[in-house]
C-alpha cells in the first residue's frame, strides 16, 4: 500500500502547502505557482512542437521522501520537490500510466516549461570550439584530450587546467562533469564558464591563480553529447534525459545516472523497463558514455592511488548540494564513516552557503541507485557532490531558464568551485581531521 492517498483527489494542490517543503527540500519562489488546471493531452506549442513530446506534470498527494522514492520506483523521474507534490516529465504514455496506477497528474501551463529557446545555450560543437581555443590562448594552462566515444560515436572530451598543464604533477586533482543528463543545458554552461574564469583570471585574481597552479582540474563538460544535441537538434526542445543507445526491449536510451558500477540498481532508485527516463541500462556501466568517464577515472589511479580528491556532478534544476549516499536513506552506512559524513555534511554546507542552495544528503529528496556520486565516493574514496543548479522551481524554466540568467547562474556558483579547489588537498581539514586523514 502506498503511504499516500490516491486516486480520490479532484481538488488542485493548495498553493500555500508549498511552503513547509520550501524548508527542507528547496528555496521555493515567495509567490507560491498558480495551480494548474489545464488537465488534458499536451497541446502544440513554441516549445513542444512535437504532440507527443515529453511535459512537465504537477503530481498530488507526494510529500515525503518515501512518497517521492515509491513514485521513482513506479518509473517517473522527479523534476522538483515541493510541500505535497512533485514536478515530473513525462510523455503521453507515461503520463497515461502514471495515472492508471493512481497517480494525480495536473499538466503545468506550457510557458512555464521552456522560457529559453535551444540557441539560448552553446551546441557541443560549439563548446568543442571554446575548449580548442582555450587551448590555442592557454596552452601552458590548458589542455585537451578525447577520452572515448559515445554511443552515436560522438568524441567525449576531458579538459585539464593546470600550470605546467603538459606534466602530471603530484597535485590534488577535482573532477567537474556537466551533462549527464542531456536536458540539463545549463550545466554545460557551467564548464564554460569554469573554463573562462579558470584560465582569464590567472595571473589576475590572486586566489584563482594559487588554485590553478596548485591543483589539477578536470572538466568534461559534455558527459552525454547525443542526448544533448538529440534535445535541441528539431529547433524545439525535447525534454530528452538519457543517452541515445536504444534497449533491446523497448525504448532508446539509458540514464546515465543510474548506470555506475556501486549498488547499480539495488534499492528502486532506478528502472528496469527501458521505455522509463530512469532506465539503469542492462548492467554497470553499459552506456558507453559511462564506461568512456569511468575508465578515465580509473586512470588517475597512478601507483596505486586515486589522485582525484574532489568532485561536482552538475544537474539541473531545484538548487541543491547534494551527497552520498544517494541508494540508501542512512546518513553512514559501509565505506562512508561518521567522520566521512561529517566531512560531506560540512564542506557541502559550506559551499550551499556561498550560492545560497539548500545542502542534505542525495537520498532525502529520493532514493537513487547507480549514480555516479555513489560509485566516486564507495569505489574511489572521491568527495563527491551533485549540484542541481538554477532555478529553483518551474516558475524559473525549469530545465530551460532563458538565456539572459546563465552569466549570473553559472558565476553564482563561483566561490563554491573555488571552496572544493582549495579543500582538494584534504577535504577533511573541514572538520579539523587533517591531521589524523592527511598528516604526513
Ligand atoms: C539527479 C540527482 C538526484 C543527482 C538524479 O533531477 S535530476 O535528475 N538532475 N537529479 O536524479 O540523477
Ligand atoms: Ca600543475
Ligand atoms: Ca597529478
Ligand atoms: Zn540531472
Amino acid at each position: 500500500m502506498r503511504p499516500f492517498p490516491r486516486g480520490r483527489r479532484t481538488t488542485t494542490v493548495a498553493a500555500a502547502a508549498s511552503l513547509a517543503l520550501a524548508l527542507a527540500i528547496g528555496t521555493q519562489a515567495a509567490t507560491a505557482t498558480p495551480s494548474p488546471t489545464a488537465d488534458g493531452p499536451p497541446a502544440a506549442s513554441a516549445t513542444t512542437a512535437d504532440a507527443d513530446a515529453a511535459r512537465q506534470y504537477e503530481v498530488s498527494g507526494v510529500a515525503t521522501r518515501a512518497d517521492r522514492t515509491a513514485l521513482a520506483r513506479d518509473g517517473a523521474v522527479i523534476d522538483e520537490a515541493r510541500a505535497d507534490s512533485v514536478i515530473v516529465t513525462a510523455d503521453r504514455a507515461e503520463a497515461t500510466r502514471l495515472r492508471a496506477l493512481g497517480y494525480e497528474l495536473a499538466a503545468l501551463p506550457s510557458a512555464r516549461q521552456a522560457a529559453a529557446a535551444p540557441e539560448d545555450y552553446h551546441t557541443y560543437e560549439e563548446v568543442l570550439a571554446l575548449v580548442d581555443d582555450a587551448v590555442a590562448q592557454h596552452p601552458d594552462l590548458v589542455s585537451s584530450q578525447v577520452i572515448g566515444q559515445s554511443y552515436e560515436g560522438t568524441d567525449i572530451v576531458a579538459v585539464k587546467i593546470s600550470d605546467n598543464v603538459a606534466t602530471d604533477e603530484d597535485e590534488p586533482e577535482v573532477l567537474f562533469t556537466y551533462g549527464q543528463h542531456a536536458r540539463e543545458h545549463l550545466t554545460v554552461e557551467m564548464a564554460l564558464y569554469t573554463l573562462a574564469e579558470l584560465t582569464s583570471q590567472h595571473g589576475a585574481d590572486p586566489q584563482v591563480t594559487e588554485l590553478v597552479d596548485s591543483r589539477e582540474i578536470w572538466l568534461v563538460p559534455s558527459v552525454n553529447p547525443d542526448g544533448k544535441t538529440y534535445d535541441t537538434a528539431s529547433g524545439s526542445f525535447r525534454n530528452w534525459r538519457k543517452n541515445r543507445q536504444p534497449n533491446p526491449g523497448s525504448g532508446i536510451g539509458t540514464d546515465l545516472n543510474r548506470n555506475w558500477a556501486y549498488e547499480w540498481g539495488c534499492c528502486g532508485g532506478s528502472s528496469g523497463n527501458g521505455s522509463s527516463d530512469t532506465y539503469r541500462g542492462s548492467g554497470p556501466e553499459s552506456a558507453p558514455e559511462v564506461a568512456v568517464v569511468a575508465d578515465f577515472v580509473r586512470g588517475r589511479v597512478v601507483g596505486g592511488e586515486q589522485q582525484i580528491t574532489a568532485h561536482i556532478d552538475w544537474h539541473t534544476y531545484s538548487e541543491l548540494v547534494l551527497w552520498p549516499y544517494g541508494y540508501t536513506y542512512d546518513d553512514t552506512a559501509p565505506g562512508l564513516t561518521e567522520d566521512d559524513q561529517a566531512a560531506f555534511e560540512a564542506l557541502g554546507t559550506a559551499m550551499a552557503e556561498t550560492n545560497g542552495y539548500t545542502p542534505m544528503q542525495s537520498s532525502d529528496l529520493y532514493i537513487t541507485d547507480g549514480t555516479i556520486d555513489d560509485w566516486l565516493w564507495a569505489e574511489h574514496g572521491i568527495f563527491s557532490f551533485a549540484f542541481e543548479m538554477y532555478p529553483s522551481s518551474s516558475a524559473g524554466g525549469g530545465f530551460y531558464p532563458p538565456g539572459e540568467v546563465i552569466d549570473r547562474e553559472t558565476s553564482r556558483n563561483r566561490e563554491a568551485v573555488l571552496l572544493l579547489l582549495d579543500y582538494a588537498d584534504c577535504p577533511y581539514r573541514v572538520i579539523g581531521a587533517e591531521e589524523q586523514y592527511c598528516g604526513a
